[in-house]
């Protein structure tokens, strides 16, 4: 008995298997219900008392020992396994699914599209201005009501006003200010007014405004303009109307309406029975404004749009509350999976 167990623990220190299949077959061979331990339990029962002790030691010493060798041989194989698996480098990576475009991207993007078509070219600028291209050379007067902190976000006061844009017409004093006539841009762009957050107004918006400066510029140039816009937008039905309104830098100045999408002109929620939607305000540019960025209203006229993202976007998707527009919930997003 002795020395078949010193005998069995030489061969079990030297055991080795090259797959998976083998150190299976030398867990059968030695720990199985048939194996070589087995066998050796029952020969434990014939060894005279006074040496069960030490046989009982040395027989539970082999068992552990090959137990743990063949845990050894099986981590052994999956390390040897790991390290020769092979990558394929050249495999394609699987496809991430694609984001969405945001609904005032379209909708910005159609704006620029249909006037782009019309020969009007986009300049931006910045968000962060000074007071002399967000108001002075736009005629606002020094006491204003949007001057005021509780409309226009300041940066700082002193010594020069530094605030947030409150409408993307800085964008178009500045390229008056280093071009001459004929000008002819839409400038898109976020806008900040200091505004409580609710479903209709918020803090931040988007604007496409428009601007053209030539020789003889007419009204009736502008409302052509912005009926072939509302047709290409809204649908060839469309009606516009004009009506009168006041901007301190156009002048004349009025506020255009469309044909209510809901009802077609007959009266219904959306446009409060009126038929009629208001979409922009528009203008021709007061000659104060070409004069202070150096225009002489004398050669040149000019006229003037603007309109809100947002407010499309609503009439377009028939979105209710402002607010889905900035907060991003991906289940909101993902409706516009098709949207041109
Ligand atoms: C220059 C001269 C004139 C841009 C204009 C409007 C009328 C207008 C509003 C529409 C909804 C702002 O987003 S809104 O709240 N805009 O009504 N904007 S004329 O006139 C300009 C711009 C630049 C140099």
């Amino acid at each position: 008995m002795k020395e078949k167990i010193e005998q069995l623990s030489r061969e079990i220190a030297e055991l080795k298997a090259a797959s998976a299949a083998q150190v299976e077959e030398l867990r059968i061979k030695y720990l199985g219900k048939k194996g070589v331990m087995t066998a050796l339990m029952s020969e434990f029962r014939n060894i005279a008392p006074e040496d069960k002790r030490t046989f009982g030691q040395r027989l539970n010493e082999l068992k552990n020992a090959v137990t743990e060798k063949i845990a050894h041989l099986k981590e052994e194989l999956a390390e040897r396994e790991d390290a020769e698996m092979e990558i394929d480098l050249t495999r394609t990576a699987t496809q991430e699914p694609f984001g969405t475009r945001h609904p005032l991207s379209i909708v910005k993007r159609r704006i620029i599209d249909i006037f782009g078509a019309m020969g009007f070219t986009v300049a931006e600028g910045p968000e962060i201005e000074d007071d002399w291209h967000v108001f002075s050379s736009l005629n606002f007067p020094a006491d204003h009501p949007a001057r005021d902190m509780q409309d226009t976000f300041f940066i700082a006061r002193n010594p020069a006003d530094v605030l947030l844009r409150t409408h993307t017409s800085s964008v178009q004093t500045r390229v008056m200010e280093h071009t001459q006539p004929p000008i002819r841009i839409v400038c898109p762009g976020r806008v900040y007014r200091n505004e409580a957050i609710s479903a209709r107004a918020h803090c931040f918006f988007h604007q496409v405004e428009g601007l053209y400066i030539d020789k003889n510029v007419s009204f009736a140039d502008l409302k052509q303009v912005l009926l072939y816009f509302a047709r290409q937008m809204f649908g060839p039905e469309t009606q516009i109307r004009l009506r009168p309104s006041y901007f301190p830098f156009t002048e004349p100045s009025a506020e255009m309406d469309i044909s209510c999408q809901i009802c077609g002109g007959k009266g219904c929620a959306l446009c409060k029975g009126t038929g009629w939607v208001e979409i922009l305000g528009c203008g021709m540019v007061d000659p104060n404004v070409l004069k202070s960025c150096g225009i002489d209203p004398e050669v040149y006229s000019g006229y003037a749009f603007g309109m809100g993202v947002e407010r499309i976007a609503n009439l377009v998707y028939k979105v209710k509350d402002l607010r889905l527009f900035s907060e991003n919930d991906v289940r909101f997003l993902h409706e516009f999976d098709n949207a041109r």
